[in-house]
């Protein structure tokens, strides 16, 4: 089954839908995206207007990479033809999806963790292996790609949207490194300052989009890996968006763990996908 039903032809279309298969435990997401759609109207009845008005999806199948370079290759190619690249993992795909842009873009991460460990392990952790051999990287999985992600790109060009969980030494690291974010509660309390904040992050730039679905609340969200309480909930989302003042070259989403017989998440995610895409340049 294809995202979309999309009839369009890598050629034909603007935006490319992949599955990356990273990690141990690669969930099937993209299978339970590709499957949601089909019943979901893309009419907006606030604004009137068809949130997929003018997009045009391939949908790629998922990717079959011998290692993470082949990630970035993929999304080169895309990114070349001047196509929006969406890809859709198990975890953050984005250390080997960003690379494939011009080093000065924004890279906006909406999600309940800040993942800026140094390293770290524990038996629930998803490891962003693109072939798993059984050994671990504590330094690059689901806790560390964005720490790793400081190391390639400038911090001052990273927001953490949503952030409810994190420890003293990532605190630390954000507030040394430049790092910007606004927390779950920032959102609740002062809508308008996180929206300006947003909005003069991105001002004429390029944004790149990760959305780890675990930002929402676990009420509206319960198929993630870590569902962290006092999350945010669609209106926000949706006003956090409107707030990009720059161009969408590119998102991914992740975190999606399918609960079997309760699709919920699975609704809310097409329809934050649905938005992203009614905003990027068509
Ligand atoms: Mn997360």
């Amino acid at each position: 089954m294809k995202f979309l039903n999309s009839p369009y032809s890598f050629k034909e279309a603007n935006v490319v839908f992949f599955g990356v298969p990273i990690g141990k435990r690669f969930s099937d997401g993209a299978k339970a995206l590709r499957q949601t759609p089909v019943y979901m109207e893309d009419f907006d009845i606030e604004s009137k207007k068809e949130l997929l008005e003018g997009v045009r999806v391939v949908d790629a199948g998922d990717l079959k990479p011998k290692n993470n370079e082949d990630i970035t290759k993929y999304t080169r190619l895309i990114v070349e033809n001047n196509k929006i690249p969406v890809a859709i993992a198990g975890d953050h795909p984005s250390l080997f999806t960003i690379p494939a842009f011009k080093k000065d873009i924004k890279v906006i991460s909406f999600d309940a963790h800040c993942d800026l460990k140094d390293e770290y392990e524990d038996d629930n952790i998803v490891d962003l292996s693109t072939s798993w051999n059984g050994e671990f990287d504590a330094r690059v999985n689901g806790a560390t790609w964005l720490r790793r992600l400081s190391e390639i790109i400038d911090p001052k060009n990273i927001l953490l949207v949503g952030v409810r969980s994190c420890d003293a030494k990532e605190l630390k690291f954000i507030e040394e490194s430049g790092i910007t974010y606004v927390s779950a509660q920032d959102i609740q309390e002062n809508k308008e300052a996180v929206s300006k904040v947003i909005e003069e992050f991105t001002q004429n730039e390029d944004v790149y989009i990760t959305l780890d679905v675990d930002v929402f609340d676990p009420s509206i969200a319960p198929a993630v890996h870590q569902p962290e309480p006092d999350g945010i909930y669609f209106s926000q989302f949706k006003n956090l968006m409107h707030a990009i003042a720059g161009n969408i070259v590119g998102f991914d989403v992740c975190c999606l763990k399918p609960i079997k017989g309760n699709q919920i998440t699975e609704f809310l995610t097409t329809r934050a996908l649905f938005e992203i895409l009614s905003l990027v340049k068509k």
